[in-house]
């Protein structure tokens, strides 16, 4: 592995936020393709950070300092992630479901969507279900993509689901669920239309389930 995507993730496990922009331009300017940056450079660092807080070495604000800088290092791939997509073949409206703050790996689905020509709402965390049927109303939306990272908020999921059959939209929006503690088995159970466990793959299902 380039030595400069092993500084990266070294330099997001210590919440190094201008190490992270330093070292993510080089690889840039190395000519490392943007995906590879993502996935082989801010992604493990993350991992590791991950590892860490669940084994309690390190809490809240060090997970909250390493967020800031994975943030600061995507914002610079951003541009080159969408550069593929120009124009809009459909529109989402994403958001990370109620009660639940994470929004990193939403911010890296709506990045790559970008990236295929998919027009993006982001409605933020902390989305109640009536929020993302009022969104996709607003919009005129095709998807709904909702994100969860807890146990204890992945069931509004399945409030998605019903809010927008109830509001006479669900034939015509399909759902799109995602976010670490999700299954493709739960969900099939809570009737929502698709399940993908990365952010490059739940772009190239909701362009599928927009283009076929
Ligand atoms: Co929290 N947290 N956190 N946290 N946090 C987890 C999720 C946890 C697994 C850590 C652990 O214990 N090991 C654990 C959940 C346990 C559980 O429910 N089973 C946990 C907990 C417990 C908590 C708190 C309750 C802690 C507390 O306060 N005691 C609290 C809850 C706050 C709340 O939301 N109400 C909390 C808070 C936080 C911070 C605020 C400190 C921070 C979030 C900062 C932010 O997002 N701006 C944070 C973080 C960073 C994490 C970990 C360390 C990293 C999450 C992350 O960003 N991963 C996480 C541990 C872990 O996951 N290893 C953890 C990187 C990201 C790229 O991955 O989000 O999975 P991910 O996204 C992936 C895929 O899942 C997928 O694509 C992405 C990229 O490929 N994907 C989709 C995501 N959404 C998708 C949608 C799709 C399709 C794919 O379609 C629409």
């Amino acid at each position: 592995m380039s030595e400069v995507l092993k500084q990266i993730g070294e330099a997001l496990e210590k919440g190094k936020r201008k190490l992270v922009v330093q070292y993510v331009q080089q690889a840039i300017d190395e000519g490392i393709p943007p995906q590879q940056i993502l996935t082989e450079g801010l992604l493990p660092g993350m991992d590791r950070v991950g590892v860490k807080f669940r084994d309690n070495e390190i809490f809240v604000p060090e997970v909250l300092v390493a967020a800031r800088a994975m943030n600061a290092g995507a914002e610079l791939l951003k541009p080159l992630l969408a550069e593929a997509g120009a124009t809009s073949v459909g529109k989402i409206v994403l958001g990370t479901v109620k009660g639940d703050l994470h929004d990193i790996g939403k911010n890296l689905v709506k990045m790559m969507m970008e990236g295929k020509g998919i027009e993006v709402f982001d409605l933020g965390v902390d989305v109640s279900p009536e929020a993302f049927v009022q969104g996709a109303i607003e919009h005129d939306a095709d998807l709904i993509g909702c994100s969860a990272l807890l146990t204890t908020t992945m069931p509004v999921m399945g409030e998605v689901v019903k809010a927008a059959e109830a509001a006479g939209i669900r034939d015509k929006v399909k759902i799109m669920i995602g976010g670490a503690p999700v299954t493709k088995e739960f969900c099939e159970s809570i009737g929502a239309d698709a399940y993908t466990d990365d952010a490059a793959s739940a772009a190239i299902k909701a362009y599928e389930l927009l283009t076929t």
